[in-house]
């Protein structure tokens, strides 16, 4: 007879039961004050078609986690929605010629269709999608309330701008200084646009890091760099001929007898002041329109220091000197006060732009042990030389000193610097909340009033990739205004998404509020977030804005905490073997496997993994391995394959081998059913082997239950209860074991339930449980039954018997004669004397010779 390996029908259980959870609204939730309650949120998507792996990872880890917390007694909040206005759409609409709208609905609906066949418990009630407008109202009536108190502002601002598109492009659309879709090189301009004042937080978004104890420590590190404070010292230069001074900022004020020029940015007012009617003059201005067209980034990051002399001079109060003034675009604006005092001999930048100028270099600090570079600028601290009474000081110590010195001199003063900037949320395009204010001849700048909200956004919109769709839509830019009646024009720059997904997280908590973005009573009983899961590509920008906003919320009264999330897990990169075929690149293993490796016979070099990515046409698609292994081994695969901080290399031989293991556990469960039904369960083993087989499933109950709280380690977990599976395979079971058995499998199936719950709810169901095996209680260990066997320890005292121990069975050495001196009964036989040696014998006695 042929040997058929029958796999187990996963697509039919899971179907199965994802239509039973869905019918009877299990994962449904409300408050319930007589649980503890515990707020699992993930990263929402953007709904631009299928899932991918990163998703899939983030969502799994989430769900096992909720369902473990669900079965140990918490009211968890799980649900899920899709972050839906942004460029992807509005590019479909200009590329296919479809409704944004429509596109995004039928994206979201994919989107959903596989969340749900992996599986994820979210309560669907509270899903939230932030293109319809009863999301976007409350993003409408948050700017109102901003723009009311001064948080939200308009002021002119450069931006990326691309004429052949004529339109504005985000910094990550203007790489390399060409656009995106036309590479026609992409200028600055200056345009009048949206802030939010982040900036007004800024010490309490530094401070409260501090309390973000359950964030990883990379996040909080890149946060605080992101936020960049620096203390350091504003100096001002007197101008020659001149009676304006020129203010610098420095963080070294230890430097200032190196000077030996100064730089102002481009912009710095005083630029074409400084050379008007001036043999300079046509230089500079040159000068400022070439580097008009340079990104910020571009102008910190290159190497050559380009950059004019202005014909002027200045004098470096501190040795006396006269020294030139040139502008140069390594010194931005936006930071400090536009202007250095540059010192080429300590800073690498100011040395490369005074190597390319011929500018001197002169040094005042040296290491304490051995030469300066003479390659590059000296930038460590040392000892200070030819800086008149500071001349020997350590240069640290100097810092102080010639600061104090210069706010005696009245020459400047301390000062702190921040690099975060005001949040610019204008964007010059259509599938984004409209910006809730109109512009009157007569009165200026007038919001929108409350009761008209939502301003929705118009049908009939013109996709042509040139300009903001939304200019093409009269009706939607005339209108009235409502204080003076006049005509006027209504804003058409929409908000930033970034706006969307910085308060998501408290409109799932009352999704259907009608007259209030949410309720705060509900939210004071959810928040906050208890754990947050995503990507840390987050890790600045939507963490930030997250939290500025819950500050924001706060100050209106709205809620009762500040910080909205208490942890923050980072899951980590899901990454794909390729191998690297001569002819063709890097390609997938499935590439190999079916177009070249099998054709050619030959063997193929294996290259390294990379990220997964589309842009690297190295993704794995979920689809094709729910289609082909079902969720519930996808899922075990992705919490076995490593812990969740950690990058996660995809194997198939990994994906099989789970595959493997819950057809194992099937056929197990399958083949004792009909035994399991007959019998009462029994909790006590009956025979020798069902007591060790007891031990091991105690064991397995503690391992797993520590390794999920608070640890996430998933994969240690999963391996344990595989390996008490094997144990399972191993165990003789005889008819008096059946009892017994009932309450193995039925604590088996609970252990499985987080990671696999389709196939845990069909053998729940297979052994006669009555309810959701996923609504059950977590089962709880024993903690005497867990130790292992314990042994019995002779005691001797000088080779006579006087007294026995019971102790672990894999007691050391050191252990066991530990034990031994702490009893009290052999404590007081030989109290006082001299002990001589002691002597063990492994597992069996301790013999102690008294002197
Ligand atoms: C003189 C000096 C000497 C400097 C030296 C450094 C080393 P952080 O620490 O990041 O705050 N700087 C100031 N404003 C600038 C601007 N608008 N654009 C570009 N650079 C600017 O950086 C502070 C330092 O960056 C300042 O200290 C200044 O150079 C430069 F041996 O002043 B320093
Ligand atoms: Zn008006």
């Amino acid at each position: 007879m042929a040997f058929v390996i029958e796999t187990y029908p996963f697509a039919e259980i899971e179907t199965k039961w994802q239509k039973l959870w869905e019918k009877e609204k299990i994962f449904e939730t409300i408050e319930n004050p007589a649980k503890p309650k515990f707020y699992v949120l993930e990263m929402f998507p953007y709904p631009s078609g299928k899932l991918h792996m990163g998703h899939v990872r983030n969502y799994t880890i989430g769900d096992c986690l909720t369902r473990f917390l669900r079965m140990n007694g918490y009211n968890v909040l799980y649900p899920m929605g899709y972050d839906s206005l942004g460029l992807p759409a509005e590019n479909a609409a200009i590329e296919k010629g479809v409704n944004p709208k429509d596109w995004t609905l039928a994206r979201i609906n994919e989107m959903r269709e596989q969340q749900k066949r992996m599986g994820f418990s979210y309560d669907w009630e509270r899903e939230i999608i932030t293109c319809d407008p009863e999301y976007y109202r409350w993003n409408q009536w948050l700017f109102l309330k901003m723009f009311e108190s001064g948080l939200a502002y308009k002021k002119e601002a450069p931006v990326n701008w691309c004429d052949s598109c004529g339109t504005v492009l985000a910094n990550e659309q203007a790489e390399g200084g060409v656009c995106w879709r036309c590479n026609t090189i992409v200028k600055t301009k200056k345009l009048s646009q949206w802030f939010f004042k982040i900036t007004h937080y800024v010490e309490e978004l530094l401070s409260r890091l501090d309390e973000l104890k359950g964030w990883p420590e990379n996040v909080i590190t890149m946060q605080r760099n992101w936020i960049g404070k620096s203390y350091g010292t504003e100096i001002e230069f007197q101008i020659i001929d001149d009676t304006r001074k020129i203010r610098v900022f420095t963080t070294r004020p230890d430097t200032v007898y190196g000077i030996t020029y100064l730089v102002i940015a481009p912009e710095h007012p005083m630029a074409l002041d400084l050379v008007k009617n001036a043999k300079y003059e046509e230089q500079v201005i040159d000068y400022i329109a070439l580097t008009g067209r340079k990104t910020e980034q571009e102008r910190s990051s290159t190497k050559e220091k380009s950059g004019v002399f202005t014909g002027r001079y200045f004098i470096n109060q501190f040795t006396g000197d006269k020294c030139p003034i040139y502008v140069a675009d390594y010194v931005l604006m936006g930071y400090g006060t536009g202007a250095v005092m540059a010192v080429p001999a300590h800073d690498q930048r100011d040395y490369e732009f005074a190597k390319e100028h011929q500018l001197p270099i002169k040094t005042v600090i040296v290491p304490w042990v051995g030469e300066p570079p003479d390659d590059r600028a000296y930038e460590e601290p040392g000892k200070m030389i030819e800086s008149a009474q500071f001349t020997n000081m350590d240069s640290e110590t100097a810092k102080n000193a010639i600061t104090d010195y210069i706010e005696n001199q009245k020459w400047g003063k301390r000062t702190v610097q921040y690099r975060l900037r005001d949040w610019l949320i204008s964007r010059q395009r259509y599938w984004g909340t409209p910006i809730p204010v109109i512009y009157c001849d007569k009165c200026g700048i007038v919001p929108v009033k409350v009761e008209d909200l939502p301003v929705i956004l118009p049908e009939g919109a013109k996709f042509t990739g040139k300009g903001n769709p939304l200019e093409t839509v009269k009706e939607f830019i005339e209108t009235e205004c409502h204080k003076c009646g006049n005509k006027a024009r209504r804003e058409t720059d929409t908000m930033d998404t970034f706006v969307d997904s910085s308060w998501y997280f408290l409109r799932y908590i009352s999704p259907d509020s009608k007259d209030k973005p949410f309720e705060s009573r509900r939210v004071n009983y959810w928040m906050p977030v208890d754990q947050y899961i995503g990507g840390v590509e987050h890790a600045v920008l939507h963490l930030l804005y997250s939290r500025f906003f819950t500050y924001v919320l706060r100050d209106l009264g709205l809620i009762n905490f500040s910080e909205p999330f208490t942890n923050l897990l980072t899951q980590g990169m899901v990454c794909m073997p390729t191998f690297y075929v001569p002819s063709l690149g890097y390609v997938l293993p499935e590439e190999v496997e079916n177009n070249i490796h099998k054709p050619t016979g030959r063997p193929v070099e294996i290259g390294p993994s990379e990220k997964m990515s589309k842009s690297k046409k190295n993704t794995v698609d979920p689809g094709r391995i729910i289609e082909k292994y079902g969720a519930d081994t996808s899922r075990l695969f992705i919490l076995f394959a490593s812990p969740p901080t950690k990058e996660l290399e995809w194997s198939d031989q990994s994906v099989e081998g789970c595959f493997r293991f819950l057809n194992r556990v099937y056929r197990f469960v399958y083949k004792f059913k009909d035994k399991i039904n007959a019998h009462e369960r029994n909790l006590i083993p009956e025979t020798l082997h069902a007591r060790t087989i007891n031990r091991k499933l105690h064991q397995t109950i503690k391992k797993v239950s520590l390794d999920i709280k608070g640890r996430f380690h998933f994969n240690t977990a999963i391996a344990a209860i595989m390996e008490f599976v094997n144990e399972l395979y191993k165990w003789e079971i005889t008819e008096k074991d059946f009892p017994f058995l009932k309450e193995v499998i039925e604590k088996l199936v609970l252990l499985l339930s987080p990671f696999a719950p389709h196939i845990a709810e069909e053998l729940n169901l297979m052994i006669g449980g009555k309810s959701f095996v996923c609504l059950k209680e977590w089962p709880q260990y024993n903690t005497l039954i867990a130790k292992e066997e314990t042994i019995t320890i002779v005691i001797q005292i000088n080779g006579k018997v006087r007294h026995k121990l019971e102790a672990p069975c894999d007691i050391t050495e050191n252990e066991a004669k530990d034990i031994v001196m702490q009893d009290e009964i052999v404590k007081t036989k030989i109290q006082g004397k001299e002990i001589r040696k002691i002597i063990y014998v492994p597992g069996k006695l301790v013999n102690i010779v008294l002197g």
